[in-house]
């Protein structure tokens, strides 16, 4: 693909078809209704412009959704490039109408993990040879791309290392071309980067091992942990997209069938709660024995996987581990069991190993959806090639819960533009949580009762909150 052996900071953007943009504007002002949280932080800061003329980059699936985020920000004062976070989430539609406005977007639906890694560092690469001031980070690959970089500028050695992961192999190549180019990028990329908002369970704990290794040169916001975000987006938000991305892929009947979820986390809770609602017979697979406990008592079994290979319809990863659903699983299972993953990464399932069996054949469905018949003459249905299936196979979740999340990412960047800090990873404070919490009553007709004075000093809580403690779970 030599149009892509270099990086050109000057490349206004790189979408599926610029043609879109109208369909994707009709989308973004439908989704801009359902997104109060960020249409109120417009209102709020527009005047003040606290991210005027700061570079960010963000690496963050290329929704609907995720426009209405760009143009929050945008509308705070700030420049902003764009990369998508997955090869199979950018919805083109939206990729257009964002890149027409003159922001520069590097993403389409179905990239080759070599063209993923161009269109990363595209977004990290401004003009001038400068690297983003802030960036919006979903899952960590843009924070790796810096963090890789710069440590092959120290010591190339590290980028001559024996990959296995395909996406680790399509990183060193770019990081490789990358160095050939311009060998100083990164150092100047981290002198100028001041924090990073993270998205995702996934991305936050590789901070906090970057943290633990004294390996973040850089202040990090983990957004993930913020309770509008994760007990909304993760449980809520999957509750109804993981249904949206099966039944759009596959069609399949999930009343009375047996779907297994892997993992009762707050992705597992909602996944199981939504194939609940549909009339599936849910059963749990666990390591961690509080959520085994939940899940049981929820009326959900909790088995391993080995026990119900026998059984299982639809399989569902959503555990962070990797090798949870292995070949020789998907070899016993039954004949045209779906398997799909809502995971942040693609080693949930072991589709790497699946794609290179000697007695398997692959079929393509239609894209996204992959049919693998083993020797042995059954078959098993594959959804997103074992990637986010809400949006490799569907739209992920609707605007309304990413509203919660994306209020979050845009006060964590205001946070860590105002707020220098010292390296490592922060948490937003309660009171911004329920700040977030309450630019979204109003819309779903929400009648908040008051403390009375006299309710607020027996409880020792504020008349105006923060209501709960930092660690309280909700
Ligand atoms: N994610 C799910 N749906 C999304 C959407 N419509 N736009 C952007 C991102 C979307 C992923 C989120 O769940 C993200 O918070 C995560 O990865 O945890």
């Amino acid at each position: 693909m030599s149009s892509m052996e270099r990086i050109d900071e000057n490349l206004a953007y790189k979408v599926k078809d610029i043609e879109l943009a109208e369909l994707g504007r009709r989308d973004i002002r439908l989704a801009e209704h359902e997104m109060p949280g960020l249409m109120e932080l417009r209102e709020k800061y527009g005047k003040e412009q606290p991210l005027k003329g700061v570079r960010i980059m963000g690496s963050l699936h290329m929704t609907t959704q995720t426009a209405v985020l760009i143009e929050t920000l945008k509308s705070l004062g700030a420049d902003v490039r764009w990369a998508s976070c997955n090869i199979f989430s950018t919805q083109d539609e939206a990729a257009a109408a964002i890149a027409v406005t003159g922001v520069p977007v590097f993403a389409w639906k179905g990239e080759t993990l070599d063209e993923y890694w161009w269109c990363t560092a595209q977004a990290l690469s401004f003009p001038g040879g400068k690297g983003p001031e802030l960036i919006v980070d979903d899952g960590g690959d843009a924070t790796m791309m810096v963090l890789k970089g710069l440590q092959a500028e120290k010591d190339p050695s590290h980028l001559d290392v024996d990959a296995e992961a395909w996406d680790e192999i399509a990183l060193l190549k770019r990081l490789k071309l990358i160095r050939e180019q311009d060998n100083n990028k990164w150092h100047r990329v981290v002198e100028d980067l001041q924090g990073v908002s993270e998205e995702t369970t996934t991305g936050v704990h590789r901070l906090y091992q970057l943290a633990k290794e004294d390996a973040l040169p850089f202040p990090a916001i983990n957004v993930n942990d913020s309770v509008t975000k994760s007990k909304f987006d993760n449980n809520y938000g999957n509750r109804e997209s993981l249904i949206d991305g099966i039944k759009r892929a596959t069609d399949v009947m999930i009343a009375g069938k047996t779907a297994v979820v892997c993992g009762f986390g707050g992705v597992g809770k909602g996944c199981a709660q939504g194939l609940a609602a549909m009339g599936a017979k849910v059963v749990i697979t666990e390591i961690d024995p509080i959520c085994a406990l939940q899940a049981a008592m929820e009326g959900f079994e909790v088995k391993t996987i080995e026990e119900v290979l026998d059984r299982g319809d639809i399989y569902v990863t959503a555990t962070g581990n990797r090798d949870v659903i292995t070949v020789e699983h998907m070899r016993n299972m039954k004949d045209k069991a779906i398997v799909c993953n809502i995971g942040h990464f693609d080693n949930e399932i072991q589709v790497e190993k699946l794609e290179v069996e000697k007695d398997v054949e692959k079929i393509e469905i239609k894209p996204q959806v992959h049919e693998f018949v083993f020797g042995e003459g059954h078959s098993i249905i594959l959804l997103a090639e074992g990637r986010l299936v809400n949006l490799g196979c569907a739209t992920g979740h609707s605007s309304f819960v990413m509203s919660n999340s994306f209020a979050n990412q845009v006060l964590a960047q205001i946070d860590l533009w105002k707020n220098k800090r010292e390296p490592g990873v922060y948490m937003l404070p309660k009171k911004l949580d329920e700040e977030v919490a309450l630019a979204h009553l109003n819309h779903l007709g929400v009648s908040l009762t008051k403390l009375n004075d006299a309710q607020s000093k027996y409880l020792g809580i504020p008349v105006e909150g923060p209501y709960k403690s930092h660690h309280y779970r909700y």
